[in-house]
């Protein structure tokens, strides 16, 4: 391999991490330079994803990974005495947000390693998601400058680039492909990201310059630039900025002059294109993609209005990933109009051909009002808004949820209606995750283990292979190598945190771990409430015999998401406060992970005994955290939401910790829900629930914790008390807690056997299986 030989011809020794890096990776670029020019144009019909996100973590590891380059390059740099794990600091590509991102960048890999044609488009933010330290238990945000020791995975394509208009402005998209690997197997796809410039002649203006206006002579460049400067670090609610959708238009219309430049040059007219081109929305983000391509029918093809929402129809699919409604995508139409005036024109357009639609199927005129895709925002309000997710339905084949309880919720309650107009489009594709990275690469031990039992290291492209490994559950040979390879990770792990937290870890505790965004649907205050319980429980003697348990917390919060910061500030002071109380921190101590992100999460699920999914059922689209832990040996204690309940389903409850209401009960549960009643009768609740106003805890004079409590109580912006229903779920969830506890103490042997069978169970969680079923149902590949 010549790979290695470049390394010792460089003379690693001398060289700082992040130049290895750069050779290294610019060697494995030049490697797969041949099979990844193949691929692109190997296949006639072809599948798009778009996304806005895309978080894609370190590629270096991974890629050497799929190449089957690891063994190899380990020992090169064993033998140059250079550290393999220095290359950690050099690059991490957190291009975006949570789950959303992270799936598509699992459906890459996927897409590469089964042999499929699908390729990603998206933004190349300079920022990614901002970086998080604690200053005092407060999250404190810094830029993410993730290309600053350069891009050596990225190749600009200059001659691909697009130029592309707003109302008031021109910028240039340039495009840098990423390869996606997958496998050595020749089939290497391309994540294609979009860079804003300026326009060349309007780079710099010299007259501005030579009047000493330095900043306004280069105006015009910033201003582009900004379009790809930051990716918005939130990831529930949608807020209607200008620079918000001029992101969305940005990459939308960039990709789609893309592909459409490439139909043309196979050779093939425009109303060819659904048979060859297939486009997945991630989310409503890209769904300004829609009237776009129906513009450039129209203005450029000369296709008339319906024969292009015909073929828009046929080219894409739309996949919803929240029920949240504060996160569904309105734009206010004026906005659309100043900034898009052709796209305004088409949504306007779209809209009548909807009206016209369901005047012909029938329905009344209040029926259709409250359908529009265009519509006023209230009877008392002058805002018109355009529903992004309306015009997804309406303007594409296929809509689909990411689990099964989420599509059932979509097609009963949020979208109802929608399914009723258009029931062939709905369908459920329940998430998945990739095994190469979310156990081949993060868990080599675990993997090296699996291989050895089935045989050979197929699996990781097989995943269904696992259940052919639930008939070790009771040798206890094997059980007992798969608690060391826990116990060695947990130690790992405790280091990690010793070096990066300054914490230490007992790796003999159970490590019980909540990480994904900071939401209050998703429950951590549940988590931090039920440590206060056990806290006051073993200070007053009430618990005994607790086993000792590390509660582990990685979480980012949107910046201008206050009440979440709140829970962080809250959580850091639960920790404060365990830690200084001499009698209780022998049996618990909290850890809040500082810049939970990919990385950090490789190393976290592999050492979970306990997998925390506790949002309120009917709220978690999916999750794919939880197909994280469960693949690498860790029970779920969770409620039945999302894909919690297949992974229940799949490994059976009786091997996970399920607890809380489900979600048919939640509607009405909800109507005579009074958490003040809760307060009042049950005083261990009330205790716990006190320690937001009585001093307990602090959190500096800045009454975000009064506010935390006062949301539970009477309710705040949400106008429902405890919305999410927390103490509603808390004695449920306590009592489960307790049971992993006492399970974990006393029948050791039973609780490793339940992990080792959600690991042989987590076939179906595989985004191989995810990618099949879209390629075969959706995007007929
Ligand atoms: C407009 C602001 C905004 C930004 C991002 C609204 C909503 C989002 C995303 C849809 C939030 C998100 O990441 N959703 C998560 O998607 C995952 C992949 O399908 C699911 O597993 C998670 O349950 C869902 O919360």
């Amino acid at each position: 391999m010549n790979i290695t030989d470049m390394l010792m011809h460089k003379n690693a020794k001398n060289l700082p991490p992040h130049e290895i890096h750069k050779t290294l990776s610019e060697a494995v670029m030049g490697e797969i330079a041949v099979d990844w020019r193949k691929s692109a144009v190997k296949y006639n019909r072809r599948a798009f994803y778009f996304s806005m996100e895309f978080l894609m973590g370190r590629a270096v590891y991974n890629n050497l990974l799929c190449l089957g380059l690891t063994d190899d390059i380990k020992k090169a740099f064993f033998d140059a005495g250079e550290d393999f794990t220095a290359m950690e600091d050099i690059e991490d590509a957190a291009l975006g947000n949570g789950g959303l991102g992270r799936l598509a960048a699992c459906f890459l890999d996927s897409a590469a390693a089964g042999g499929y044609p699908l390729d990603g488009y998206g933004i190349r933010y300079k920022y990614g998601l901002f970086k998080q330290s604690f200053e005092n238990g407060f999250q404190k945000e810094a830029p993410d400058d993730w290309t600053r020791h350069g891009d050596p995975w990225s190749v600009r394509r200059e001659e691909d680039a697009v130029l592309l208009e707003y109302g008031d402005m021109k910028v240039r998209a340039i495009p840098y492909d990423m390869p996606i690997i997958g496998r050595k197997n020749e089939n290497i796809r391309t994540l294609r990201l979009w860079q804003a410039e300026a326009l060349r002649e309007n780079e710099f203006c010299f007259e501005a310059f030579d009047r000493g206006e330095y900043l306004r002579a280069s105006e015009n460049a910033v201003s582009a630039e900004n379009i790809s400067r930051c990716l918005y670090p939130n990831d529930s609610t949608h807020e209607g900025l200008k620079l918000r959708l001029r992101q969305e238009y940005f990459f939308s219309a960039a990709s789609v002059r893309d592909i459409i430049k490439k139909h043309k040059q196979n050779g093939k007219t425009m109303q060819e294109l659904p048979d060859y081109v297939s486009i997945q929305l991630n989310d409503t983000h890209p769904v300004v993609a829609i009237p776009e391509l129906i513009r450039l029918l129209i203005d450029d093809e000369g296709f008339d209005f319906s024969e292009a929402l015909n073929v828009s129809r046929k080219v894409f699919n739309y996949t919803n990933h929240t029920i949240m409604a504060e996160a569904l995508e309105k734009w206010d139409i004026e906005l659309v109009r100043e900034i898009l005036p052709r796209i305004y024109e088409v949504c306007l357009q779209i809209n009548e051909a909807f009206i016209g639609d369901m005047y012909i199927r029938g329905l009344s005129a209040e029926k259709i009002n409250s359908l529009r895709i265009v519509s006023r925002e209230s009877s008392h309000s002058s805002r018109t808004l355009l529903h992004m997710a309306r015009m997804a339905i309406y303007c594409t084949s296929a809509v689909n949820g990411v689990a099964e309880l989420h599509t059932e919720i979509l097609k009963t309650d949020v979208l109802n209606e929608w399914y009723e107009l258009y029931p062939e489009k709905f369908q459920n594709k329940t998430n998945g995750i990739t095994p190469r990275r979310w156990i081949a690469l993060c868990n080599p031990a675990l993997s090296g283990q699996i291989s050895e039992l089935l045989g050979d290291g197929e699996w990781i492209y097989d995943l269904d292979r696992l259940k052919s490994l639930k008939k070790h559950a009771d040798d206890s040979a094997v059980i007992s190598r798969f608690a060391a390879i826990k116990r060695e990770n947990k130690k790992t792990l405790a280091d990690y945190i010793k070096t990066h937290e300054g914490i230490l870890v007992n790796p003999d505790s159970i490590f019980d771990i909540q990480i994904k965004r900071l939401h209050e649907y998703k429950r951590q205050l549940l988590n931090a409430f039920s440590i206060l319980y056990f806290y006051f429980g073993i200070k007053e003697g009430r618990l005994k015999d607790f086993y000792p348990t590390t509660f582990i917390f990685g979480a980012k919060s949107a910046p201008a998401y206050t009440r979440a910061k709140g829970i962080i500030k809250y959580i850091n002071e639960i920790a404060a406060l365990i830690e200084n109380d001499k009698t209780v921190r022998e049996y618990m101590k909290v850890v809040f992970v500082q810049n939970y992100n990919v990385s950090y999460a490789e190393k976290l699920v592999v050492a979970a005994d306990i997998s925390e999914q506790i949002s309120t059922a009917g709220t978690e689209a999916s999750g794919t955290g939880n197909m994280k832990f469960m693949l690498n040996g860790t029970v779920t204690l969770g409620t039945l939401d999302g894909a919690n309940i297949e992974i229940a389903e799949e490994a059976g409850a009786e091997n996970n910790y399920i607890f809380g209401a489900v979600s048919k009960d939640l509607k009405e549960i909800m109507k005579s829900y009074e958490p003040r009643k809760i307060l009042s009768e049950d005083p261990l609740i009330f205790r716990v629930l006190h320690t937001l106003i009585d001093g307990t805890v602090s959190d500096g004079g800045t009454g975000l914790f009064r506010e935390l409590y006062f949301a539970l109580t009477d309710g705040a912006s949400w106008h429902v008390p405890d919305h999410y229903y927390v103490l509603g779920d808390f004695n449920s969830y306590v009592k489960a807690k307790l049971q992993i506890n006492a399970d974990y103490r006393d029948k050791r042997d039973e609780f490793y056997k339940k992990c080792w069978l959600n690991m042989a169970s987590a076939g179906k969680f595989s985004s191989d299986r995810t990618i099949k079923d879209y390629a075969d149902n959706i995007w007929k590949l």
